[in-house]
């Protein structure tokens, strides 16, 4: 048993931010550095998880309420803490998780228009307290992610939201990064696929250099 906790690192961006890119370079530089790294996501990453979002993405499903769609995106995290996070911090791994809390918080929130305090309720259920050391908001303008995004075809039911949408749910990502500067680093998702893993090794070798001031 490795007595030293692992750290849970979270990717979070609007559609098309490059997260998916990001995750497969900093998983690379971890390995590399001779850490244990567990790559996951949400909704998703366990059994259920990804039995719930493919119920919870599916373009063909209408009429979903704002409080199903919550409940279905902690009802999966809750298992993903469980099942994974949890067992693997404890096992000393490093964990990189695409999209956790603060997603809910932009997109039923924001995006959706639900009570924070009721997402903070379900929060302290579904997570039991497990809050990242690290936060990496991928941020760029909402038409430019699209615009990628697009380049990929077929679009899943949350993404066939309209612009004011997407810029309600990067809103209540910047004002989150900027309540939680410890925990957040925003990136300039704009900038090329290198640049912006530089940026975010270098956010991720100062949290195992220790706790930042
Ligand atoms: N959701 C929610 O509502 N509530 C919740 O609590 C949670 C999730 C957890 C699934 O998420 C959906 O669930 C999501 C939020 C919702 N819905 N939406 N919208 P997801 O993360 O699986 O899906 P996504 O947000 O749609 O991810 P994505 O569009 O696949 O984006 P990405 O992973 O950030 O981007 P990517 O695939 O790495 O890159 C997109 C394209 O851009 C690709 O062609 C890349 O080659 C290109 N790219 C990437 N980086 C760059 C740079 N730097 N320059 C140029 N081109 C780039």
């Amino acid at each position: 048993m490795n007595p030293v906790r692992g750290k849970l690192i979270t990717l979070e961006g609007g559609e098309g931010a490059g997260k998916s890119t990001l995750l497969s370079g900093l998983r690379a530089h971890l390995e590399r550095t001779g850490l244990e790294v567990l790559e996951t996501r949400e909704p998703g990453g366990t059994p259920l998880g990804e039995a719930i979002r493919a119920l919870v993405l599916d373009a063909t499903r209408s009429g979903v309420s704002a409080q199903s769609e919550a409940l279905l995106m902690f009802a999966a995290r809750a298992q993903l803490v469980r099942e994974l996070l949890q067992p693997a911090l404890r096992a000393g791994r490093w964990v990189l998780c695409d999209r956790y809390t603060d997603a809910s918080y932009a997109y039923q929130g924001g995006g959706r228009g639900l009570d924070l305090n009721s997402i903070a309720q379900l929060e302290a259920i579904a997570t039991e307290g497990l809050k990242p050391d690290l936060t990496l908001l991928l941020d760029l303008p909402v038409a430019h992610g699209r615009e990628r995004a697009n380049g990929r075809g077929s679009s899943d039911r949350i993404e066939r939201e309209d612009d004011d949408f997407f810029e309600r749910v990067r809103h209540v990502y910047l004002t989150r990064a900027s309540a939680e500067p410890q925990r957040f680093r925003v990136l300039d998702a704009s900038r090329s696929t290198d640049e912006v893993l530089a940026l975010a090794i270098a956010a991720v070798d100062a949290l195992r250099e220790g706790p930042r001031i």
